[in-house]
This record gives C-alpha cells, structure tokens and sequence, in this order.
C-alpha cells in the first residue's frame, strides 16, 4: 500500500502508480494522456479487467494546493489493487481512471516553493503575476460573469482551454466515451457540487444527479457523522463560469460531480497527515454509490 501518514509529492505519486501497473499488469495501466507546459506528464491510471465497460474518472489537484486529493484517490486505487477481493464487484462491472495531478505543475511549485499555490504555472503576457485557474478555463461559459485579469486567483486565461493541462484532460474525455461519469476532487468545504456553475437554474437532469449524490453522502455521513452540503455551484458555492464538471455535463452531456473534502490546518488547504486516512475511508464509501450508479454503454 502507498504511504498514508503523510503526503506524497509528484515524483513519489509516479512512482506509486509504476508500482500499480508493475504488481497488477492484467488489470492496471498508464496512459499519459499530455504533458503540462512545463513538461510533466498528465498520467491517468486505468484499471479494467476487460473490455465493453462503461468508466468513471476522478481527477484531483486542478487545483495545486488542494493536498486532500491525491491521497484520497490513492485510497480508492488501494481498495481496486490489493484490496480488490473485496471490491471485485467494481472492477467486473466498471472501468476506472485516475488522474492524480491534474495541475502537476502547480502541483510541484506547491511542494518546492509556495504551499498555497493554485493555479496553473504558465506565464501571462504583459504582466509578471504566473498562472490560470484551470477551474475557469473550460469551455462552456468561458469567461461569463467578466474576466478577472492574470493577477487574479480566478483569471481564467487567455481563451477557453488555453491551458494545456485542461485541453488535454478535455480531449481525452471527449476521446474516450465510454466514460459515463466524471468526478473532480476540490478541497475544501464538504459540499457534494454538481451542475451549473455559470447559473443558478438548474440542469435537466437534477434528479438523477441529486439523488445520486445524496446516496452517496449517506454512505459517507454513515462512516463518522461527515456532513457535506449537496446542490448545485451556484447554489451552494457560488457562481463560477468555465468549471470542469459544468464542461463534462453542457458539452460532453456526462454526469459529473465535484466534491470540496474536508478542510484543516490554518488555511483549511493543509490538513495534517493524520486527516487522510479518515477522509479518504469515508469518500470511498461514497465513491463505491457513484460507481454502483455509473450509467452503463
Ligand atoms: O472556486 C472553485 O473553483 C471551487 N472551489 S475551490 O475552493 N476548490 O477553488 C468551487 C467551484 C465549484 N466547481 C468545482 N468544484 N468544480
Ligand atoms: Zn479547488
């Protein structure tokens, strides 16, 4: 099993996923699916055992600084390897994808030099401020609501999926359409997210996505009393324009869901070592409902 008493940095989360594919070759591979601007690669885990399955994506660190993530979904990658006896079930049914670093140059940065980093690393003409948030920088309302400039957290960037980190992420979902869900690990809020986030209608398919992921929080409330609040961006957070999930489900017309985990430490972006383990236990339960209700082919 990886480390989970403390937080792995990229090339250790790369050398995990190595491990996977070294110690379970029949059901694990690597598909390097871009590299980020500063030349790192964008690596997905896939797990299947055979083919005709309908998948689930979950990607964490678009956001750099939101450590929670990565060791969340290592947890789900453990319970699909060596634990995958009791989980057979899954893998027979479904196919998984796994990118942890989605931002893995912010990623780097936050390890290297600034903790608290969050956007992309890619400098911004005309001006000496670094970075997009690849959280506004899909294309589906791209830029709604005005355009914040580079020096802003929530500059979206120069154009939608200006970012290489989120067009190569885009291309791959659009490439592979046998993946029926998506899901974005955000840190922090405990709120379950789901479309819009540009508006505060709501989607056409609302019920499924609601009752969805309220199943899902049952299963985590039931793990240690973890309450998250469920609904849509706008409702529940706040408006955001030209969001991963919102992309996923305007554009690729997928269900998609956005979880903010627990927060901790001061900046409620650095929880101690001891959180991972009670919060990635109670997300795989949740995780296991969002995977029983994948649509199929
Ligand atoms: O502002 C954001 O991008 C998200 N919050 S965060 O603190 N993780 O930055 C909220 C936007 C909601 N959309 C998704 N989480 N996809
Ligand atoms: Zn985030």
């Amino acid at each position: 099993a990886p480390s989970f008493d403390r937080f792995l940095d990229l090339s250790e989360l790369f050398a995990y996923l190595d491990e996977v594919v070294a110690t379970y070759p029949e059901i694990a591979t690597i598909i390097d699916i871009g590299t980020s601007f500063e030349g790192r690669p964008l690596r997905v885990l896939k797990l299947s055992n055979g083919p005709g399955k309908s998948g689930l994506f979950i990607e964490s660190v678009i956001h750099a600084r939101e450590w929670i993530g990565p060791p969340t979904l290592l947890y789900a990658i453990n319970e699909l390897t060596e634990n995958l006896a009791n989980n057979q079930a899954m893998l027979d049914k479904n196919d998984f994808y796994f990118l942890l670093a989605t931002n893995p140059d912010g990623y780097d940065y936050t390890w290297t030099t600034d903790r608290f980093w969050r956007k992309t690393r890619k400098p911004n003409s005309g001006s000496s401020c670094v970075g997009t948030d690849p959280n506004r920088n899909f294309d589906w309302k791209w830029g709604g609501g005005g355009i914040p400039g580079p020096c802003d957290e929530t500059y979206p960037g120069t154009g939608p999926l200006s970012e290489i980190e989120c067009k190569s992420y885009a291309d791959f979902l659009a490439a592979n359409p046998s993946i029926n869900m998506v899901i974005s690990i955000h840190s922090y809020g405990q709120m379950l997210l789901y479309s819009w986030g540009d508006t505060t209608e709501l989607p056409p398919n609302v019920g499924i996505l609601d009752s969805i992921a309220t199943a899902a929080m049952e299963a985590l409330y039931a793990v240690r009393g973890t309450t998250y609040d469920i609904g849509s961006i706008a409702n529940t957070i706040y408006l955001a324009y030209g969001g991963t999930i919102d992309w996923v489900l305007g554009v690729l017309g997928k269900q998609a869901y956005a979880f903010e985990l627990p927060g901790g430490g001061l900046a409620g972006f650095n929880p101690p070592a001891s959180a991972i383990i009670p919060v990635a236990t109670e997300t795989w339960e949740a995780f296991k409902v969002f995977a029983e209700n994948i649509p199929p082919l």
